[in-house]
């Protein structure tokens, strides 16, 4: 596509390196325009600093979509992460329907969960209706933690075998995804992948590297931000998966010796690989 133009909503967490501050940089970075819609404004991520402020943008969502309406605004995709209530969900629902160009392509990353438990603010109504969200979208990125709570199958940190993943990734398309591209994946010590899986498939489509020793904050926002940028630029999905992975991956290796930041991941440093595996 030339010159695509896509919108991002998810939230801005001034501090934290994760959501609108990462997905504006990465996708600007692939090459495409990015408008963006606020879904909250907090003064950090909620994942280990105390007393942050919240400011739920809901309300402003029904007249910043009717605006668009009126000047006849559409996007080849729209791309959701971080969201920050359940009736924010349903009006992306409604931005799905109102602001599609012909073909847009619709990713949702249902950031909600990791390693087995929801972010501080979310309850199970708030993944059930993630959930219906991700029915309606052509691409969703779940780690394996929102996945398992999307299908109300048991979350396996480790030692699952490719039936247990199969199981997962038919059960989110059988939400009515398109394709589903499940992240944090390891079949054996020492690596970590992505597993993409498209309706109709007959087989999984994997991608692995090296696993490190220590995670970083903010890596699925940084993954799905490139993983989009990808695709918008044209790359098959499992390109697009690799390309992305591989990208995080560097962010996360660039922080690993540095104990003070903890907060996030120094994607900065790999957009340069970012930008020439996009050339290749
Ligand atoms: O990285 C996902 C994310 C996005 N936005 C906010 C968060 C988190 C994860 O903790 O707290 C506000």
């Amino acid at each position: 596509m030339k010159n695509p133009r896509i919108v991002t909503v998810q939230d801005i967490s001034c501090v934290g390196q994760c959501s609108l501050t990462v997905a504006l940089p990465i996708i600007s970075a692939c090459g495409v325009e990015t408008a963006i819609l606020p879904s909250a404004v907090l003064s950090t991520h909620t994942a280990g600093f105390q007393g942050f402020t919240f400011r739920d943008l809901t309300d402003d969502i029904p007249a910043i979509m009717a605006h668009w309406v009126r000047e006849n605004i559409k996007f080849d995709a729209i791309y959701t992460g971080y969201l920050g209530s359940t009736r924010q969900i349903a009006l992306v629902g409604e931005l799905f329907e109102n602001v599609a160009a012909q073909g847009c392509v619709k990713i949702v990353d249902p950031a909600m969960a990791d390693h087995g438990v929801l972010y501080t603010g979310f309850d199970a109504a708030f993944a059930k209706e993630m959930a219906a969200l991700c029915g309606k979208a052509d691409v969703v990125l779940p780690n394996i933690t929102e996945a398992a709570m999307m299908v109300d199958m048991p979350f396996v940190a480790e030692g699952y075998d490719e039936a247990y993943i199969r199981a997962l990734m038919d059960k989110v398309l059988a939400l009515g995804a398109g394709a589903v591209v499940l992240t944090g994946v390891s079949y054996r010590a020492g690596e970590l992948g992505v597993a993409v899986l498209r309706r109709g498939d007959a087989e999984i489509s994997y991608y692995f590297h090296e696993r490190l020793t220590k995670n970083s904050h903010g890596t699925g926002d940084i993954f799905a931000s490139a993983f989009t940028g990808a695709l918008m630029r044209g790359k098959a999905m499992i390109d697009a998966a690799r390309i992305a992975a591989d990208f995080t991956l560097a962010g996360m290796k660039a922080t690993v010796d540095d104990a003070e930041h903890w907060y996030g991941t120094k994607f900065e440093q790999a957009l340069p690989l970012l930008i020439q595996a996009l050339q290749d």
